[in-house]
């Protein structure tokens, strides 16, 4: 049988410091609950009710109650510990939105073990470094997906891997692959339950950063920090067990995960409604079918959606509510949602490393539509900064800080990253250029990090710069985002050759070839002698974006 191998130990979180740790405590944001509690408590309450619908294993669309989906949580879990998955081992989570998805996150939750989100987009590249960082115990797939076949992924993890994972996966686990099916999972019978109970304050799991540097950064988020977020934004958001939440985006990112997500809906004891696709005909038909009332989506696909014919031929009325968030929503679109979709907008700014930002119901129109909310906790801290980290007026764009009882002090395992990345007294550093309104509200106004926001997909750049230094044929390479009118920004990397230089083609293949996940793949390549440097010699980053203004370079460099 297989069985995991023995793991190393989770890299301590920098811990809250100890005043902040028993202010939070009293002000009652932190508690005791886990999330090994959690899943059992809603059954408890909830029962009979539906929990989680959506297509599983196999095609079948499957809905879920409360108890049913604990009890399938929990064999699952005994399934694990047979495996040989210990409490406080990682277990990388590659799983589509499917019920199978939210069986397994809790089974994972139950031993005390940790998952770590990956994204379906994320390939080789990134796969393959979460299972190393972490020293991951497993790696949980489905078979296949999106016309993509996740098993011949994992055997590259595996083969290039000293220390590989057990795999499991969601459906066939293909012949002679070493592969564990899930259906293996649920034929628990008389395991030893050596499950260990979590504490609260402890790391309940790592979540990604789009990242701004070579490799995103792994984000350790406690069970107490965590679930005070999903209460406090199920409770501005109203939700209820009358909710009906369409989870459209890839349910293991942030947003519909906790800006309430699919965690704020159990948390309600609402129902999640898992869509395969995000597409306008699935959405709507799902919208109409289950009457659903709310639903969150980034900015692209909302246009998507408010521009579908297909719009016409459903009944949209239950939708309450559309959330919109991960990228900057223009005002103009913003203004159109109601008209075109009939129902209220709400915009998220948030962030995996904590901080997140709602409009609320009572919001007027104009701030709904021209800001991207305020924070959901009295104390989260906010700093509007300049570049020697000074307060800037109420109302002029600056860097933002924040620290708060639902944002991290620091990366996983990266002390050095993390001296940059927060301030001495543990403001985390965003990277975004805001402006406060005198009602505090946030209006999110650039960025300063070296990071592309690809319609709510975000691309470091420096990631991108690494993977294309290593052709033989490309001696330096700068990536920088190209504005756009449907995703807000695209990836664009200019390049200087080293000897016949190579095709825009050959590149993509190249970085294809190296793994890398399609979205950061850039849009556009530009060949060119020499970059514009600034006043100390780096690489002028603003000159390049400011030459990809002009229509000209953009029509001669896009090759796609
Ligand atoms: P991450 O750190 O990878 O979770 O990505 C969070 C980042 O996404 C934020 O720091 C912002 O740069 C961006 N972001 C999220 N929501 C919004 C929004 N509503 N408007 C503009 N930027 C956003
Ligand atoms: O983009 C994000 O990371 C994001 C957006 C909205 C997020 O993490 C969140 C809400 O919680």
């Amino acid at each position: 049988m297989t069985t995991a191998l023995r793991r190393s130990p989770l890299v301590p979180a920098t811990p809250y410091p100890a005043e902040f740790a028993q202010r939070y405590r009293d002000a009652g944001y932190w508690t005791d609950e886990t999330f090994a509690q959690f899943l059992p408590a809603r059954a408890e309450r909830f029962g009979d009710r539906i929990a989680v619908s959506g297509t599983g294993e196999g095609g079948v669309r499957r809905t879920l109650t409360y108890r049913r989906l604990n009890e399938r949580a929990d064999v699952l879990a005994a399934g694990l510990l047979r495996l040989g998955v210990r409490p406080g081992d990682r277990v990388v989570l590659q799983v589509p939105n499917m019920p199978e998805y939210v069986e397994m996150l809790f089974a994972v939750f139950a031993i005390g073990a940790l998952p770590v989100f990956a994204l379906p987009a994320h390939r080789r590249a990134e796969v393959g470094y979460f299972c190393e960082f972490t020293d991951a115990a497993a790696y949980v797939i489905a078979d296949r997906h999106g016309g993509f076949d996740y098993r011949t992924l994992a055997r590259e993890i595996v083969s290039g891997s000293e220390r590989p994972p057990i795999v499991i996966v969601v459906g066939d686990a293909g012949e002679d692959t070493g592969f564990v099916p899930l259906s293996e999972l649920r034929t628990a019978e008389g395991t030893p339950d050596d499950r260990a109970e979590p504490t609260p304050d402890s790391v309940a799991f790592l979540q990604l950063s789009g990242g701004t540097t070579g490799r995103s950064k792994l984000i350790p988020r406690t069970h107490t920090d965590y679930l005070y977020s999903v209460r406090a934004s199920a409770e501005i958001c109203g939700l209820s067990p009358d909710t009906r939440m369409l989870v459209s985006l890839p349910a293991a990112h942030n947003f519909p995960m906790s800006s309430p997500g699919i965690l704020g809906v159990l948390h309600a004891g609402g129902r999640v409604v898992l869509a395969p696709d995000p597409t306008p005909s699935t959405s709507f038909e799902l919208i109409e079918r289950e009457r659903i009332t709310i639903a969150s989506l980034v900015p692209p696909l909302a246009l998507t959606w408010m521009s579908a014919p297909a719009r016409a031929k459903h009944d949209l009325s239950s939708l309450e509510m559309l959330q919109v968030g991960g990228a900057k929503f223009s005002a103009e679109a913003a203004r159109r949602v109601r008209g075109e979709l009939g129902c209220t907008l709400q915009q998220v700014f948030g962030m995996a490393e904590g901080l997140v930002n709602y409009t609320r119901a009572g919001d007027p129109d104009d701030i709904v539509t021209t800001t991207q909310g305020r924070p959901i906790c009295p104390d989260d801290e906010i700093l509007v900064v300049d570049e020697s980290d000074a307060p800037v007026p109420v109302g002029t764009v600056g860097n933002l800080l924040t620290r708060g009882p639902y944002t991290i002090r620091g990366y996983y395992a990266a002390s050095e990253h993390n001296r940059s990345s927060f301030t001495a007294d543990g403001f985390y550093r965003t990277g975004d250029r805001v402006r406060l309104t005198e009602t505090g509200h946030l209006v999110v106004e650039g960025r300063a990090k070296d990071q592309i926001n690809r319609g709510g997909e975000k691309v470091a750049a420096e990631e991108v710069e690494n993977h294309l230094l290593a052709h033989p044929c490309v001696r330096d390479v700068a990536v920088v985002a190209k504005p756009d009118a449907y995703l807000g920004e695209r990836t664009f990397a200019f390049v200087i050759g080293e000897g016949t230089p190579p095709r825009a083609v050959e590149l993509r293949v190249f970085l294809r070839e190296r793994g890398l996940a399609a979205y950061k793949i850039p849009d556009g390549f530009q060949f060119v002698d020499e970059f514009p440097v600034t006043g100390v010699g780096k690489v002028s980053r603003t000159e390049l974006r400011r030459a990809l203004e002009s229509t000209f370079t953009v029509d001669n460099a896009t090759d796609r």
